[in-house]
């Protein structure tokens, strides 16, 4: 066997150590402007990059066509799950790119026979306070009411009753039609204190929504919406096995991006699925590949034509890999070597494959250490499942609101593709658990924080964009002591609530 010298570490062992910030180095001026995929780098574009060094999980408890738009909007890319039929993600890669910023078209219709408790589901799924009921349940039908949360707060009826019993009639709507200006309709939901809007056209059929979130983006100048074609970066996940149908669908549905899905990569499966792309659809088709933990990993995968590289096994929050079958590496040591490949292989091609640290990432300084380590992007499940967009239950646990978050890997999601290598389907094995993580609010306004914190580390470091960073960046391991240093210590808490939970 071979030993490594080096044991492998994670982040929690690493801190920066702060170098000169000249005056101009201010957090404002930071630009987290990153490659996504392969491209020959000083001599052209990169094809796709992202504003934010940060992508959603291909996980179902993470990402669906609503963390999709959430996160798009803030510069970053999801890649929609894809342990689910071919019809249903490519669905939901279609309705990422007919988003059309400002305007929605619902999917979240109810019809009178909705149920109440149905409502509610709905309700803590979108966090929208209004909904509209059309005729078939559908976007498109007829506008015959709207459900105010009020309305259903107040009904006091049983969680049985159908909407028809308690909606606000149409008489009474706050509706715009399909020439109400953003501008107008902005004005409405601020008056009426509402999260949307319905737009009907002349014959009263709905056409939209109108999100109150979107506003809050675009409050400078809303009615440049309306002009406004841009459509969302959106990825989707595949795996080495049903690709030959799977991905033509994914591709006419409008991903920009695919990504082989699991938990090894350095394998011939992905080389296989690599090569079906390329002859099938050469360079148009964009597809990343992984996970890899080192040097030889990169290697394969890179040769055989990835666009970018995942590195992680078994450092996910909810991953028990490294505990069921004893593999894995520490996801610090993975990236920093995984980073050196590239780099290696830049220098003997032109060729710069960007690579992507994946999970493990628990406060957000982590993706700081990982930016400086050599990533391009990282990859979080945990963090965005916190979230009202992503697309688990909002519940209550001991007083607290939790999401649920369960892994690929688990029982729940069932998703043995993303492990097995063939043989009896009774024989699957656990490599992910069923968990709740502490319910954190919108994306929109935890990102900020986030990547506030990214940028200000940025500018301790000296540095203005990703790969000066990169250059500029000194890094120490921690001792164990250190670490405990690091937090508050030798003080009573006022707010017990754990650290893990406030980042
Ligand atoms: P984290 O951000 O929650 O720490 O980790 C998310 C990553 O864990 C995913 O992007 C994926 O690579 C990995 N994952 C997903 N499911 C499992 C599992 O069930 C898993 N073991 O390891």
């Amino acid at each position: 066997a071979f030993y490594y010298e080096e044991p492998s570490r994670t982040f929690n062992e690493y801190l920066l150590v702060p170098g000169h910030t000249p005056a101009s180095c201010i957090p404002a001026k930071v630009d987290l402007k990153t490659p996504l995929v392969r491209y020959r780098k000083g001599q052209e574009e990169c094809p796709i990059s992202l504003n934010i060094p940060m992508v959603s999980a291909i996980m179902a408890a993470v990402s669906d066509d609503h963390m999709a738009v959430a996160l798009a909007t803030e510069g970053g890319i999801s890649f929609i799950y894809g342990n689910q039929t071919i019809e249903s993600e490519a669905a939901m890669v279609a309705r990422v790119k007919a988003y059309k910023a400002g305007f929605v078209v619902s999917d979240t219709n109810l019809s009178p026979d909705t149920t109440l408790e149905e409502v509610v589901a709905l309700k803590e799924q979108t966090g929208h306070s209004t909904m509209p009921v059309t005729d078939n349940g559908q976007a498109g039908g007829k506008l015959l009411g709207i459900v105010t949360e009020r309305d259903y707060r107040l009904s006091r009826m049983s969680l049985d009753t159908k909407v028809s019993e308690f909606m606000t009639p149409r008489e009474n709507l706050v509706v715009a039609t399909e020439g109400t200006s953003l501008k107008e309709a902005n004005d409405i939901i601020w008056d009426h204190k509402l999260n949307s809007l319905p737009i009907v056209d002349a014959n009263d059929n709905l056409c939209y929504l109108v999100f109150r979130q979107d506003y809050d983006t675009h409050k400078e100048n809303p009615l440049e919406l309306l002009d406004n074609e841009k459509r969302y970066l959106v990825g989707a996940g595949i795996n080495s096995r049903d690709y030959a149908e799977r991905v033509p669908a994914l591709v006419e549905a409008g991903a920009d991006v695919l990504c082989i899905d699991s938990s090894e990569g350095y394998s011939d499966w992905q080389k296989m699925t690599i090569e079906w792309v390329r002859e099938h659809y050469g360079n148009d088709v964009k597809i990343g590949a992984g996970n890899v933990v080192d040097r030889e990993g990169f290697r394969f995968l890179a040769e055989a034509g990835a666009d970018f590289i995942k590195v992680g096994i078994g450092g996910g929050s909810i991953c028990i890999t490294r505990e069921t079958k004893g593999i894995g590496r520490g996801q610090a040591t993975a990236t920093i070597e995984v980073a050196k490949a590239r780099d290696e292989y830049f220098e003997e091609t032109g060729i710069y494959v960007p690579i992507c640290s994946d999970g493990g990432i628990v406060y957000d300084h982590h993706i700081s250490l990982a930016l400086a380590m050599g990533a391009d992007f990282v990859m979080l499940g945990r963090y965005f499942a916190r979230f009202d967009e992503s697309p688990s239950a909002k519940v209550m646990v001991n007083g607290t609101y939790m999401k649920e978050y369960w892994g690929e890997g688990s029982a729940r999601a069932r998703n043995w593709g993303r492990y097995d290598l063939g043989g009896k389907k009774s024989l699957s094995f656990e490599e992910g658990v069923d968990s709740y993580v502490p319910y954190a609010g919108s994306l929109k306004d935890n990102i900020a924080v986030t990547l506030l914190k990214i940028k200000s580390t940025m500018c301790n470091c000296g540095a203005l964009t990703i790969p000066e960073f990169r250059d500029k960046a000194k890094l120490t391991t921690v001792s164990s002591t250190s670490i405990v240093e690091g937090g508050a210590h030798d003080v009573l808490l006022k707010d017990k609530t754990p650290y893990a939970s406030r980042v």
